[in-house]
């Protein structure tokens, strides 16, 4: 288990001003930032992120989704990160997210969903190395 997870706040979630209550939410439920920007997917680097859903029917529309306007990338730390930050998001579905998650509370549909996180701890690694380099955490 390792104490380090990946996050992204899609681009859904910022155009409508949701950032900061996220951002809020997700360091009072106790993760601390270790890395964060503000950036913005071209349909290549969309692709390369998702590469893992490449068989799936609705990959072409997420990787549409996700380079349609700016993202908020972080890596975030905590005890047990992976399980306790799928928790605070909620279902990937967030017809089926619990009251109160992060999903719930500003995700629109499955495809529109809010935000990312991360389903491994060797995931985690993969998407945040993906995002910073060693000079962007602290
Ligand atoms: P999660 O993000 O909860 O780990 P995954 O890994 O199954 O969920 O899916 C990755 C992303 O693909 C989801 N966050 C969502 O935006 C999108 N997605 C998943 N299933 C569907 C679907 N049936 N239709 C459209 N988009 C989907």
């Amino acid at each position: 288990m390792s104490n380090r997870t990946f996050t992204m706040i899609k681009p859904d979630a910022f155009s409508k001003g949701h950032s900061g209550a996220i951002i809020d939410q997700i360091v009072k439920d106790g993760f601390r930032i270790v890395a964060l920007k503000l950036t913005k997917l071209s349909r290549e680097k969309a692709g390369e992120f998702y590469e893992v859903h490449k068989e799936r029917p609705f990959y072409g529309e997420l990787v549409d989704f996700m380079s349609s306007g700016p993202i908020i990338a972080a890596i975030l730390e905590k005890g047990n990160a992976v399980a306790d930050f799928r928790k605070l998001i909620g279902a990937t579905d967030p017809a089926k997210a619990d009251a109160g998650t992060i999903r719930k509370l500003y995700a629109a549909s499955l495809g529109e969903n809010a935000i990312h996180g991360s389903d491994s701890d060797e995931n985690a690694k993969i998407e945040g190395d993906f995002f910073f380099s060693g000079l962007e955490r602290y």
